[in-house]
């Protein structure tokens, strides 16, 4: 036990580790040993824990220790301490009495992806929103096209997604979820025109605890919204929707950003940005900086139009980019080490009313942190993009794009690229979907899995993602 380090010997570990961003200073422990020759030590394991609000470290020296080779050990009272070199998995494990745990293990790396399951849906989807509620498990809401009978939440039980309960409300477009506290909440966007007369609404509703699911706790006024943006600055909570246009059809309006208010319990309007035909809302924070992208669809005549990246400054969201984009649909924020990336899903081009392309680039942009700019890093051919979704297995990255339509069919591959560094994203596996809408990536204990829904077919698929 050191419980009173000298500061006379410490020193920052930055002298030691030059050029290593991951390793700053003011987090890194150094730890220097010095054994006499006579002592026959074999295992050395240091480690730091945290007790009663001090750090604590520690370091047990032991001189027997025995290496196991092969596959399966037996791992009981009797080989406690001992370890295990898995020379099939290529790991190192340590026996605690019952468990081996791992020291040292080789990371997955993908090798295919398998049809995993099939989700017969009531009608089409147009979007998945995958949380998880503490004790109750994984949920997989889902935005249906038809009204009736609605939107539906699934639950992953036993290795498969299960319908849970159905939201009966008017066409849904996507779902998201907000946890504030203890408390989950799912606001859906409605992209439907209400009955004469009536207001268009988007819905929130309030998991129950006690009854176990769902149930309706706010309407707020949208326009067409397309998609709820949640997040939280300091220990505020909030919510932006995008709109899409107008019941008179105007796509140059107000997008909302709400603000959850702790004393009356209700997303109250905080702030409204202008938006042009708006598809998507991202949030993002990149040090200190917290950052809202808006993807900009179509102003009345064009797709060809900016879209806005804010940057909050002084407790509201201020300009700090804009990029053209192509009938934006969706930004995708990533970093890979201490790089930042956003990538744009273009939906696609139509000029003053000309004729629509479908078969366009969507672009993936770099912070640039000398100007503080996105920059342009990478063009991805895309068709009708709608989603991209960046995932990361062991120690790969990849993104994964929803194509839609390439201008005359709806059956078309969605592409997984694989980060290669200098290279950039390079295509790496080709799945067949429908008029696909969002894909969602999601780990659990049995391993990785990909989703897709599909937005001209009654059918969603589960992909498990294969390593080695
Ligand atoms: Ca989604
Ligand atoms: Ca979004
Ligand atoms: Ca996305």
């Amino acid at each position: 036990r050191f419980s009173s380090p000298s500061p006379a010997l410490s020193f920052p570990a930055s002298e030691l580790f030059i050029n290593c961003s991951t390793f700053p200073a003011e987090f890194s422990i150094v730890a220097t040993l010095k054994l006499p020759h006579t002592l026959q030590m074999s295992e050395y394991v240091f480690s730091v824990l945290r007790e009663e609000g001090h750090l604590l470290l520690a370091l047990r020296v032991s001189a027997q220790v025995r290496v196991m080779l092969g596959p399966t050990k037996v791992c009981s009272q009797m080989e406690q301490g001992q370890l295990w070199l898995d020379t099939l998995k290529k790991g190192l494990f340590l026996c605690d009495g019952t468990h081996w745990l791992p020291v040292l293990q080789e990371k997955e790396r993908l090798d295919y992806v398998d049809d995993y399951q099939d989700l017969h849906t009531s009608s089409e989807t147009l979007d998945i929103e995958l949380f998880q509620i503490p004790g109750a498990g994984l949920f997989a809401a889902m935005a249906h096209r038809a009204a009736t009978p609605g939107s539906s939440l699934y639950r992953w039980n036993n290795g498969s997604f299960q319908l849970y309960q159905n939201i009966s409300m008017l066409r849904a477009h996507s779902w998201r979820h907000v946890t504030i506290g203890r408390q989950v909440f799912l606001a859906v966007s409605n992209a439907m025109h209400p009955a004469e007369g009536q207001r268009e609404q988007s819905v929130i509703y309030k998991w129950s605890v006690r009854k176990r699911k769902f149930v309706h706790y706010q309407t707020l006024h949208t326009h067409s919204a397309r998609d709820w943006e949640a997040f939280h600055i300091s220990n505020d909570t909030f919510l932006a929707v995008a709109n899409h246009r107008t019941e008179a059809g105007n796509h140059n309006i107000e997008s909302v950003i709400y603000k959850w208010n702790p004393s009356t319990s209700i997303f109250e309007v905080n702030q409204t940005l202008p938006t042009s035909g708006a598809y998507d809302w991202e949030f993002f924070t990149v040090g200190t900086y917290h950052f809202l992208a808006v993807a900009n669809a179509f102003d009345g005549s064009s797709t060809y139009i900016d879209s806005s990246i804010y940057v909050w400054f002084e407790g509201a969201f201020q300009d700090f980019q804009t990029i053209r984009t192509c009938g934006a649909t969706d930004w995708e924020m990533f970093q890979i080490g201490n790089r930042v990336f956003l990538a744009v899903a273009n939906g696609h081009m139509l000029y003053n009313h000309g004729q629509s392309l479908y078969a366009i680039n969507s672009t993936i942009y770099e912070l640039d942190m000398s100007t503080k700019m996105f920059l342009k890093f990478q063009d991805i051919i895309t068709y009708s993009a709608v989603d991209w979704e960046f995932f990361t297995l062991g120690d790969e990255h990849f993104l994964v794009v929803a194509n839609s339509y390439d201008g005359s069919s709806y059956s078309l591959n969605s592409v997984i690229y694989r980060w290669q560094g200098y290279e950039g994203f390079v295509p790496a596996h080709w799945l067949p979907t429908i008029g696909c809408s969002d894909w969602e990536f999601f780990t659990c204990a049995e391993g990785s899995y990909l989703m897709y829904s599909s937005a001209k077919t009654s059918l969603s698929k589960v992909f498990k993602l294969r390593t080695h």
